[in-house]
């Protein structure tokens, strides 16, 4: 990757909160090629990867995969797509996640869309979600909430603190929260 002229937006938020939508809808309008880390795992567990049983256990539990794994799918991913804009979304999920970015990969996100959403508007959203993920049930769930809180909004804090962040009303209708994104490509 030319570094220089790779632009990193970090697409952050709870579970639920709807970061896959709205990088579906950016990718509509904009030049960005979007990764979902999570994405990228569960298509690494379905490739009989030699990693993939370690990655569905830790899933299943809503754990966040140890660096080295998703940081080698996110690079690969970056270098095939041939483009120079990327979402990065559900990455980095811990302090770990965002060191070992910024080790391997060496690229300062443009910035950070972090996606706010009240937790009882999450749930809703992934108990009807029904695409058979394997971490859509109740007890997952509250665990991804716990782990959100307690290792995914220090990264966000960080990113605050040195003004990355673009915070989004993300309880609202899909059609509204993407007014609000598309002001911020805009
Ligand atoms: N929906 C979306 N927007 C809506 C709106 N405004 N109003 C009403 N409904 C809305 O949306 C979720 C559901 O809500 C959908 O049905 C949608 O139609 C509806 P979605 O856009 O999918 O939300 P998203 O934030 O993407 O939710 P997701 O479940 O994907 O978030 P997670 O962060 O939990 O999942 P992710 O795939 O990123 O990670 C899964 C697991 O992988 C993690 O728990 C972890 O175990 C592992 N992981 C790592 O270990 N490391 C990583 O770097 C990434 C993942
Ligand atoms: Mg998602």
């Amino acid at each position: 990757l030319a570094n220089e002229k790779v632009t990193v937006v970090f697409v952050l938020g709870g579970p639920g909160s709807g970061k896959g939508t709205q990088c579906a809808n950016i990718v509509q309008h904009f030049r960005y090629t979007h990764l979902s880390a999570g994405d990228l795992l569960r298509e690494e567990i379905k490739s009989g990867s030699g990693n993939g049983t370690m990655i569905q256990t830790m899933i299943k539990d809503g754990k966040i995969v140890p660096s080295e794994v998703t940081v080698m799918l996110l690079l690969r991913a970056m270098r095939e797509s041939g483009n120079d804009k990327f979402l990065i979304d559900g990455f980095p999920r811990n302090e770990e996640n965002r060191v070992a970015f910024e080790a391997v990969i060496n690229i300062e996100p443009a910035f950070v869309l972090y996606f706010d959403c009240p937790e009882d508007e999450m749930e809703r959203r992934l108990l009807k979600r029904n695409q058979g993920r394997e971490d859509d049930n109740i007890v997952t769930i509250r665990k991804r909430f716990k782990v959100f809180m307690e290792s995914s909004l220090p990264v966000i804090e960080y990113y605050n603190s040195k003004g990355k962040v673009c915070k989004i009303d993300a309880g609202k209708p899909a059609e509204e929260v993407f007014e609000a994104v598309k002001a911020v490509f805009a």
